[in-house]
Order: structure tokens, then sequence, then C-alpha cells
């Protein structure tokens, strides 16, 4: 079955450089994962190839990339984004693009957005966290999804380390390294990610912009699990919004299995938001490939066939707008 996923990540060297210069590079936890991350080439198409993975979606692994300047990020974005359509150029039908994109600058970052679709045929941006402690709700960064509204491109809102005083204030004084994995894949990331989501939501972002579409990862970020009290709690202090806090998971939200691999959060999120709403990812390097081709088989015991098509590819075909003559079958 033709397989898509959409949370997979690569650095290139100029990225490494920058965030290293600037002391806040991938951290040791983290560096056996460079070489994967690297690999826009044959290291990565036998990766995919290992766990019958048709298409990558690429996206920068953004870590250290918000404490850059604007003067430094916006041109290093346009650099990564080059790098990017030079592999998605070369294996057309093994790898699509989500820009990169330096919101320090939000009218640059607009028109690289623009540049990214127009000319590279990108299919979205991942933006990660916040940005200079900013959420995305925040009136400055308007533009940048007015233009993925404009042109027809999602958005996906990936996590990134939280600011410095959250980091003092929720992560510090444990053992050895747990405060920085609470901070980040242990539960700080998926907390601030869900957070995020509700308050874009809250905002009125999609009021304003009622055909922007949005994606978030790790079946959810928590969301579905608490979406019925969230909703109850937030709708009734919303006069403003257009519908229900729920309603935006029908209209404008989608979500991905990134790095989740059982069966109870997937049936929550499909109890809750519905199988269409929902995109296989894998979450590669930082999950492994096989993995996730070992979740999404042991899926066809208990979801339909239609239904399973429609997770492996059938919604990222329809949200991405992907030609079908990509289909190795
Ligand atoms: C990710 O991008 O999803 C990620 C990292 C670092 C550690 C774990 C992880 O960037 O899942
Ligand atoms: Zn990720």
């Amino acid at each position: 079955m033709r397989t898509i996923t959409l949370e997979e990540h690569f650095v290139t060297e100029s990225f490494l450089r920058a965030t290293n210069e600037n002391g806040h590079g991938f951290p040791p936890q983290l560096a056996q994962m460079q070489s994967k991350l690297l690999d826009l080439g044959a290291g990565r198409i036998a990766a995919m190839d290992e766990a019958a993975i048709d298409l990558q979606v690429l996206s920068l692994a953004a870590l250290g990339f918000d404490e850059l300047d604007a003067a430094t990020a916006t041109p290093l974005a346009r650099d990564i984004n080059d790098e990017l359509a030079q592999a998605t150029r070369t294996h057309p039908t093994r790898f699509a693009g989500f820009a990169a994109l330096a919101l320090k600058d939000p009218s640059a970052a607009a028109a690289e957005l623009e540049r990214c679709v127009t000319r590279h045929g990108f299919v979205g941006a991942m933006l990660d966290g916040t940005t200079g402690g900013l959420f995305l709700d925040d009136a400055r960064f308007l533009p940048v999804f007015e233009a993925a509204s404009h042109l027809g491109v999602p958005v996906y809102l990936h996590p990134a380390p939280p600011p410095e005083t959250v980091k003092q204030a929720y992560f510090s004084g444990l053992p050895g390294e747990l405060g920085f994995m609470l901070s980040i894949a242990g539960w700080g990331w998926h907390a601030e990610t869900g957070l995020h989501t509700l308050r874009l939501i809250v905002s009125g972002l999609f009021d304003r912009l009622p055909n922007l579409q949005w994606i978030i990862g790790h079946m959810g970020e928590g969301i579905p699990y608490a979406l019925a009290r969230s909703s109850g709690m937030l709708s009734a202090g919303a006069p403003h919004l257009r519908q229900p806090v729920a309603a935006y998971f029908q209209s404008n939200i989608h979500i991905t299995t990134s790095g989740y691999f059982t069966q109870p959060p997937l049936r929550c999120a499909m109890d809750v938001v519905g199988i269409d709403r929902l995109l296989f990812s894998v979450d590669y390097p930082f999950s492994a490939n096989t993995r996730g081709r070992q979740y999404l088989d042991s899926l066809a015991e208990t979801l339909s066939e239609p239904d399973l098509s429609a997770l492996a590819h059938g919604n990222a075909d329809r949200l991405l707008k992907l030609a079908f003559s990509q289909s190795k079958g």
C-alpha cells in the first residue's frame, strides 16, 4: 500500500554550523542522529525502502533555529530550502518538502513560503514552537498564515525546546538528563504544542483564515484525550468564535501519528476527530521507519481497508494535493 510520512527530518551542514556557532546546536544526547539527518540521498532512501515507505515529506529538525537572529536565520532558511529543493528534484517520487521559515522577520518568511511553493513545489511549511518567546497567535505572524492560506498549503506545527524561563520553572532540578528529556519528547513538547494549538484556535486565527489547514503530530499532542473538556471550558468564554473549539478539528486541524506506535491513543484520536483527519507519520530518524511500518501493518487487524489506506496515504494525497503519478502502486 502506498505509504506517505509527513514528519521526517533532515539538517544541512550550514544549519549545524550556524547553530553550533551560536552554542545551541544539537545536544550531545542527540549527536548520533546527525549522520542520518544529513543524508538526503541513498542512505535515507534505503531506510525508507526497508520499511516500504514511498514518500517522505521532509522538514528541518530545527533544534537551535529559534536562537538565531533574523539577520542570520532568514538567509539560512533560504539556503536550507534550496538544499531541500535539490533533494526533492533529484528524487521527486520519494521526497516532498515542507519549507523552513525564519519567523523573526514575518514578512520575509511569508515571501520565502511563497517562493518555496511556487518555485520549488513545496507542499507546506513546518514551524517549530515559539519564536523569541511568542506563540504563533501573535498578530505579527499573520502574514505567514495569510500566505499559506492563499497558496493553499498547510502549516505543520512541530515542538521546539521551551523558552529559558519555562526550562527553569518546569524542568530543572532533576537527575542527569531527565530534565532535558522531560522538557522535550518525554512530555513538555507535547503539552506545549497542545497548548499552542488551543491558543491558535481561541485567538480566532481559523476564523480569520477559514481555509488555513494546520497539522500537528504525535497523535494530536494530547488534545484528542482532552478535547471534550477543553472545548466545553473554552467555548463558553469565546463568543467571538464562529464555532465550538472542538469543531476546528473538523475544519482546520489534521493530526499525524509521528512517534506514537500504540493503539490506545490512535483509537482515541479516531473516536474524537475521525479517520479523515489522521495521517500516518514516523518522525524519522528520531523514530525508526521499521517501527512505523510494523505499527501500520498491525493496524490492519483493527482498521478497515479504506480507513487504513486513508491513514497511510489517502488523506495526505488530498491535503498536500500530491499527484497520483508518484504512486509506486
Ligand atoms: C523530533 O524532531 O521529533 C525530535 C527531535 C529531537 C529528539 C526527539 C524527537 O528533534 O522526537
Ligand atoms: Zn519531529
